[in-house]
């Protein structure tokens, strides 16, 4: 994956247009004759996104504290509202020229109290969350929750010619001392909200945020969610679902995350539940029709073959087994694994068992212990060579690209408060993408497909061809449907909240390389490919190739799953 890493990062700051970060259409002014048009085009957003089967708390066993609706940050309890009702929408720029809308929760516990309001893109059917807070600290003197003081005005969209409800207002409340925001209130006329209408929060129980998505923009006026800036296993900080409207980019935003001051793992789920969350959500693995580099299990990689080196001594190679691998957190480059050397089990090594392939788990505490993160794990014993499109000729680009050992993931994120999925993270190459459960595809229930695209197996969420490049060209990711397999099959390796209940297997903490360092000179790999294009084409294979950073010449060999960042921190 390592060279790729490289090949992409280069052809990703080529190619930034194409691939993630929604692009802002230009506002057209093509509604001038007044403010507000009630007519408009069917959207997305005018449907309720809910999953195949609905998850209630009867889907996960009893025990614990998991799916238990209401969690206790230490004194401020909360609850994930997710009906709502609509304050305003406009109808362009942002995400797919469809802009965006805003809603407040309906449906709020006795008790309990409003932070902000939840917006999102109209692009999405409407799939939201956003935590009201009831006050359970009994301290009179600073209660968890007060009242604003006021509100200023941010922004409004009255002067706009655009086409949008009605004109909307956005309120930053005025905390009190020792408190803080950490949402806005709209409203659609230009009354101030009552102070009745949100609450701020003890400054103990708030985290810093950080911008995070783009949901809408307008010149100099963005509008981002916002999440917790420091995140991972141990970080107490909690999403709100509250999003930041803000003229310029002031970091941090005027805008707060929620802390939580409890024992961060309090609402996680048990081994039972863990094993009932893999029942419904267990993604099924699609592989594309020509793949020939399977996944397959880390014992059947040992049992076959897999040998261990020791630098130094190259020659004499040993069996790779579970009890002879380095257990020192040092990744030094004095220890790798590899195929095994007799060429026809290398290349049966090579292809992978698929029969054997079982997903390996990681369960984790995320956004203050608010979500469960379970990251799937996938293992192949070979990457194969990177593909590159140069107009209508796919080539295999030799050595650049393959690897052995290579591990993969995707990871499930769930609410704490319910169980219900969220949101996937896909893992391409060293970064990713994460996508809402209303983006994803489903099967036999609640179960995301995913799709391993040819050779370089990145985890997509939709078949098809992904080029990493621009026009028409660079890097090739196919996917599609070959064979599949439900992950259900799984190892826990690790869920550390669980203290001694779940045993590591021990070539979880080898933490040198997996495969071996690749040598080779970009140069000449381009001379051996040059020789079957047509003439015209070299410059563009050359350019494609040429961009490419020069630590992507020589490549170490991938390391395990405890050595991601992702490991123990958020995925990026
Ligand atoms: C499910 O939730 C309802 C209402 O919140 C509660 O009365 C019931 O005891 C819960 N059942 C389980 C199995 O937790
Ligand atoms: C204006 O906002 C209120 C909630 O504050 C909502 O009840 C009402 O439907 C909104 N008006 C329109 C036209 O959307
Ligand atoms: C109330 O909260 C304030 C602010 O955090 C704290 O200083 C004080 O000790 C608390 N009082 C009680 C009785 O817990
Ligand atoms: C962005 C992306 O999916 N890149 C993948 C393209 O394919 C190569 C191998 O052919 C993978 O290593 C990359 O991760």
């Amino acid at each position: 994956m390592g060279v790729i890493v490289g090949i992409l990062c280069a052809l990703f700051l080529l190619a930034t247009q194409a691939i993630g970060v929604p692009e802002l259409a230009p506002l057209k002014n093509h509604h001038s004759e007044g403010n507000f048009v009630q007519k408009r085009e069917a959207l997305a957003i005018d449907t309720i996104f809910k999953l195949p089967v609905p998850i209630t708390n009867s889907s996960w066993p009893q025990g614990g504290n998991f799916a238990s609706e209401i969690i206790d940050l230490g004194g401020l309890q909360v609850y994930e509202a997710s009906t709502f009702m609509n304050v305003w929408g406009v109808y362009q720029g942002g995400a797919d020229d469809q802009g965006f809308s805003v809603f407040e929760p309906t449906g709020i516990p006795r008790g309990f109290s409003m932070l902000g309001s939840y917006c999102q893109p109209n692009n999405k059917p409407l799939f939201g969350w956003i935590l009201v807070a009831k006050d359970v600290s009994a301290n009179t003197s600073s209660p968890t929750l007060k009242q604003p003081l006021d509100y200023t005005l941010v922004w409004n969209s009255a002067s706009l010619k655009i086409n949008q409800d009605m004109p909307i207002y956005i309120w930053l409340p005025t905390a009190p001392d020792g408190y803080k925001a950490v949402g806005h209130v709209v409203t659609n006329t230009s009354d101030k909200p009552s102070l009745d209408k949100v609450r701020c929060v003890r400054s103990d129980f708030t985290d810093q945020s950080e911008t995070n998505d783009l949901i809408w923009g307008l010149d100099d006026f963005h509008v981002y969610d916002v999440r917790p800036s420091n995140r991972g296993i141990q970080a107490a900080g909690v999403r709100v679902g509250t999003f930041v409207a803000q003229t310029g980019s002031p970091n941090p935003p005027s805008i707060a995350c929620l802390k939580n001051i409890n024992a961060i793992p309090k609402y996680m789920p048990n081994l039972e539940q863990i094993k009932a969350i893999l029942k419904v959500y267990s993604p099924t693995m699609c592989l594309h029709p020509d793949e020939e580099y399977f996944p397959s299990s880390v014992d059947w990689f040992f049992s076959n073959g897999a040998l261990l080196y020791k630098k130094g001594e190259e020659s004499s190679p040993v069996q790779a087994t579970e009890d002879n691998l380095p257990q020192d957190p040092n990744n030094d480059g004095a220890y790798w694994l590899d195929l095994p050397a007799d060429p026809t089990e290398k290349e049966r090594v090579k292809k992978g068992d698929l029969k054997s392939t079982i997903s390996y788990v990681h369960v984790k505490p995320m956004l203050g212990g608010t979500f469960t993160d379970v990251a799937v794990w996938v293992f192949y014993p070979f990457n194969g060579p990177a593909r590159a499109k140069v107009e209508f000729i796919t080539l295999k680009l030799g050595k650049i690209g393959e690897h052995v050992g290579d591990w993969e993931h995707v990871t499930l994120r769930l609410s704490n408060f319910n169980g219900e999925l969220k949101h996937v993270f896909f893992s391409q190459h060293s970064k990713g993408i994460w996508l809402d459960s209303s983006q994803l595809e489903f099967q036999s229930g609640n179960k995301p497909l995913y799709y391993s695209s040819l050779n370089g197996h990145a985890s997509y969420p939709h078949g098809g061809l992904h080029l990493v490049g621009k026009n028409d060209m660079g890097i090739r990711n196919d996917t599609g449907k070959g064979d599949s397999l439900d992950m259900g099959a799984f190892q826990l390796l690790a869920a550390e909240y669980l203290g001694s209940a779940v045993v590591e297997p021990r070539w979880l903490n080898y933490f040198k390389e997996w495969g071996p360092k690749v040598n080779y000179i970009i140069a000449d790999e381009l001379k051996l490919l040059e020789k079957i294009l047509p003439g015209s084409l070299k410059k563009v294979l050359e350019n494609i190739v040429n961009k490419l950073p020069s630590e992507v010449l020589r490549q170490e060999g991938p390391t395990g799953p405890k050595e991601k960042d992702n490991w123990n921190g958020d995925e990026r």
